[in-house]
Parts: C-alpha cells; sequence; structure tokens
C-alpha cells in the first residue's frame, strides 16, 4: 500500500509545481507569519480524497482541518505544504507529509519535496528510502555535521530560548542552517545531510511522517529532554543522530 500512497503524494505535488500568483492567494492564521495559501487547502482536499479511497475507515488530522475527529485504528496525519512560507516565498524548499498512523504509533510516513523530487519514505520494520534507495544515516558527532534549527516564528514566546540554544550548539557543530521545513529537516538527518535538528514548538502534522524515517534509518527523535514524541498535540523537538542526540542532551542541561 505504501506505493500508492506514494503516487498520491507525488501527485499531489503538481499542485505546488503548477501554482500561479501565490502571493494573491496567501491569508493569514492565528498568530505572526503564520500563513496559508489556497494551494495548501487544493493539496489538503486532494490527499484527503484520495486517501480515503485507499483507507476508507481512516480518519485524517491535517494542517488546515477542523481536526475535531478522534484518531481511529488508521489515521493519516497530514501537511499539505510543510514549509508554507518557503512555498510563498519562492525559496522552493517545501514538502508534503503524509503519515500513517495505526493504533496510535507510526506505521508509514512519506516526506515529498517535488522542487528536487526527492521522495523520502518509511515502513515500520521495513527500513528508510530516498527515491527508492535505503536511508541508513552515518552516527556522526556534532563536531562532525550541520544542526538545523527551527525558530517558531509564530511561537515569538520561544525566540529566547530558541536561539540562547542555536548559540551553544554552534560552538560544538560544523555550522548551523535553517530550513523553514521541519519534515525536510528531519529526513536530512535520516540522510545525513544534517546531524541534528530541534524545533522548541511543532505541531504532529510537521514531525509524524519523518519521525518514522528518521528512526527507521537509525536516528533518534524525541521530545526535547526526553519523551515519546505525541501524536495528537504538538511539543518541542529534537532529531539527530544517536551520537549527537547524546550530546545535546548533555548541552541543553548545563
Ligand atoms: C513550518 C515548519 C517549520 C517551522 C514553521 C512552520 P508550515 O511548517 O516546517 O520548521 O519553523 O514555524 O511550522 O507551517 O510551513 O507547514
Amino acid at each position: 500500500m505504501i506505493h500508492e500512497i506514494i503516487a498520491i503524494v507525488k501527485e499531489a505535488g503538481h499542485i505546488i509545481m503548477n501554482a500561479r500568483n501565490i502571493q494573491g492567494a496567501v491569508e493569514s492564521k492565528e498568530g505572526r507569519a503564520n500563513f496559508v495559501t489556497k494551494y495548501d487547502v487544493e493539496v489538503q482536499q486532494f490527499l484527503y480524497s484520495e486517501l480515503a479511497r485507499l483507507y476508507p475507515q481512516a480518519t485524517f488530522i491535517g494542517e488546515e482541518g477542523d481536526n475535531k475527529e478522534l484518531p481511529g485504528e488508521y489515521c493519516f496525519i497530514i501537511d499539505p505544504i510543510d514549509g508554507t512560507t518557503n512555498f510563498i516565498q519562492d525559496c522552493r524548499h517545501s514538502a508534503i507529509s503524509v503519515g500513517l498512523m495505526y493504533h496510535g504509533q507510526m506505521a508509514a510516513g512519506v516526506v515529498y519535496n517535488p522542487y528536487l523530487e526527492e521522495l523520502f519514505y518509511a515502513v515500520r520494520g521495513t527500513g528508510a528510502y530516498l527515491n527508492d534507495k535505503p536511508l541508513k544515516l552515518s552516527d556522526l558527532p556534532l563536531s562532525e555535521g550541520l544542526v538545523s534549527v527551527g525558530t517558531c516564528p509564530y511561537y515569538r514566546e520561544k525566540a529566547e530560548e530558541t536561539f540562547a540554544l542555536s548559540r551553544k550548539l554552534f560552538d560544538h557543530a560544523m555550522d548551523i542552517r535553517r530550513s523553514g521545513s521541519a519534515a525536510l529537516d528531519i529526513c536530512y538527518v535520516a540522510a545525513s545531510r544534517f546531524v541534528l535538528y530541534f524545533e522548541l514548538k511543532l505541531s504532529p502534522w510537521d514531525y509524524a511522517a519523518a519521525s518514522l524515517i528518521l528512526e527507521e534509518a537509525g536516528g533518534r527523535i524525541s521530545v526535547v529532554g526526553g519523551g515519546e514524541l505525541p501524536l495528537i498535540r504538538g511539543c518541542a523537538v529534537v532529531a539527530a543522530t544517536p551520537k549527537a542526540y547524546e550530546e545535546f542532551n548533555g548541552i541543553i542541561v548545563i
């Protein structure tokens, strides 16, 4: 079934790549610099409709949905365009994120960047893949890699803590980066492009699919300070190689 889900996600990618006059289709949501476009809604509606054909009994949690329905046996957790601000600004670094939860545990995850045609996916217990090539991360320490930071643009109360932690990590890592797509940041750890990513306030649709991809690639992902990621409410997230994860935990207690 994963390849049917992948086909639907890739089809949804055409909505992003064919988008025109994006700046004229922007609406603001709650909080500063929290945007949605008609394309976010169009991608989500397409995904809901097509995935419901595959899993008629599934429920849906989506960034642009009302999310009033309690998760069922099968539940899709969807960010139609992760990196919406990047999309609006034509930064060409955004992804469609589709996670499938089964009995409260991530069973499958698909993250697709249509700009690069890079499709990350995993099914629990069967490994992680990038464009059908197996992903197994290199367990590198902070000093041998890049750290990506999520700056919580519409959760300003986290800014001081975010930049203070970034400053500490800057002293340990090769350098730091800010990409604007949490799902891709986590997948980049799985692909050994980053050694660590953190963001102090994220929603389940930002990390659900990518969390399984990273775990299946040999990485660690948890709530900052420890604890399993919740899948029906937001939290602070750290995603890393095992070595960098341990170093991070040493740094945050200082
Ligand atoms: C975005 C995340 C990003 C975070 C932004 C936003 P969206 O998701 O991918 O890492 O910093 O605040 O949450 O809202 O563009 O789908």
